[in-house]
Parts: C-alpha cells; structure tokens; sequence
C-alpha cells in the first residue's frame, strides 16, 4: 500500500502494538512454502509469543516442529488439510487445530488465498499434569457464551480450559456498541486480530480505531478496553497464556 507523507495507524511500544495490514513486509520462514508469511508479533519485540498471518498460494505448505513450541492454527479464510501426528482433517474457514509441542503440524493442500493465523509459545511443563493432546475443531460448532453475562458480546473458548493447555485462542463477537465491561488489566497476555467489523481499542492509555486486518499485541498489565461501532458485528481472534503460576 503507498502513503503520500509516511502515514501509518501502526504503533509499535513498549507494552503494546498495533500492526495495521499496510506496513505488513513477508519473512521466508524454514516450513513454509507457497505462502506469504507475516510475523506479525514475535519475540523480538518483547512479546512471550508469536502470530504468524500465512496467506498460501493454491500449492502452499506449511509445517510446524519443535520439542518446546506449542502451535494454533486458525483459518480465517479458504480451506486446506492439517495433519497432527499422523491425524488429519479438512478445516474450512473458522477451523482450527492445535498441535502439542514436540509434535508435527502440517498445513497442506490449501484453496489459493487461503488465509491462517497461527498461534506458538513455548508450552510451559508442570510436574504431574499431563500434556495436552491435539485439537481440531471449527468455531461454528462452539457455542458463544455471554462474556460476563452480556448477551450482545459472545466469547467461543476453541481450546479445552484444562491444566494440560497454558494457551487459550479464543473468539469474540459484539454487536455494534457492545463493549468490554470494564477496562481489563491482567498479567495474562494478549495477541490479537481482528476478523470482521470495527470499534476502538484502548492500549495502555491511548485509544486506535480498529478494523479488520489490524493486529494487537498486549504485554502483560496493558490495560484494555474495546467498543464494537459501525453498522455490523465486529470480532476477533486472540491469544491468551492461561493456567500457570506467575512464580514459575
Ligand atoms: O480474555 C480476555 O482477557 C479478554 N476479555 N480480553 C480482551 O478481549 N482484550
Ligand atoms: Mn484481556
């Protein structure tokens, strides 16, 4: 995309950053072939996580392996075949799978344009709780649930909420004006795009028009607040490390 004068909606600090789609420059990256592959939020900026954006050509593959990394995938549009460990399953738009550390993910046999968010941390052991095992499922079977008991913002939980699982991806639609009941501040961390619509985040104390394509990191302790505004829903995909304690 050009700019005239150097504009941006991009904001990269400290505690947190927007990405808007127009400053996006691709990585090649060991695994990934046939695809345009964007790293949105990393390590290097301070973040404890990586998001990926791959958008795959009709010959695209991808795969996912490492002894300590933990990985998500999400289609936010188009469709192809992920495999697990020997198991495989078509996934359309809304499918996800997650692969457990030290096991192979493969993304293969992609529709062109395909577009996938992956999600990756270093999965954190506790003695006594088992791993977890893989997951694959699609967002339209899951059913959102009234975040904090207001029906107007759904929250979808893709992944199991157990002991065995430290990362949550989750899914969150408001109607237009539905909001976050209050501004949230926690040690958890977030990684986020949106999928549809748009509204305002608040980031530590500066407030961004959001729209589809833009990505949100948020460290631990940045405080957070989102509206839904337009004439639409609006939603988003995002990360979340959950279920550990802070002292180890
Ligand atoms: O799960 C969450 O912490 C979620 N309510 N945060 C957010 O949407 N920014
Ligand atoms: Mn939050």
């Amino acid at each position: 995309m050009k700019t005239a004068f150097g504009e941006t909606r991009t904001r990269v600090g400290n505690r947190h950053a927007l990405i808007a789609p127009d400053g996006l420059v691709p990585s090649l990256l060991p695994g990934i072939s046939g695809a345009v592959a964007n790293v949105i939020i990393s390590p290097a900026m301070g973040a404890n996580l990586t998001q990926l954006l791959l958008t795959f050509d009709e010959n695209g593959h991808a795969e996912f392996i490492s002894e300590d990394v933990e990985t998500c995938a999400y289609i936010m549009e188009g469709g192809c075949v992920a495999e697990v460990d020997g198991t495989s399953e078509p996934l359309e738009t809304g499918g996800f799978v997650f692969a457990p550390a030290g096991k192979k993910l493969e993304l293969s046999r992609p529709a062109r344009g395909t577009r996938i968010t992956v999600f990756q941390k270093y999965y954190d052991e506790v003695e006594d709780v088992p791993g977890p095992a893989p997951v694959f499922g699609n967002a339209k079977n899951i059913e959102g649930v009234p975040f904090l008991g207001d029906p107007d913002a759904l929250l979808k939980t893709l992944l199991p909420d157990t002991p065995s699982f430290d990362m949550a991806v989750n899914l969150f639609t408001y109607k237009s004006g539905a909001r976050l009941p209050f501004v949230e501040t926690h040690v958890m961390e977030h990684g986020l795009i949106m999928l549809e619509g748009e509204g305002v985040y608040r980031l530590e104390d500066s407030w961004y028009p959001v729209t589809a394509g833009d990505a949100i990191w948020m460290a631990p302790y940045c405080p957070q607040w989102f509206v839904a505004m337009g004439k639409g829903p609006a939603s988003y995909l995002y990360y979340k490390d959950i279920n550990r304690s802070p002292m180890e």
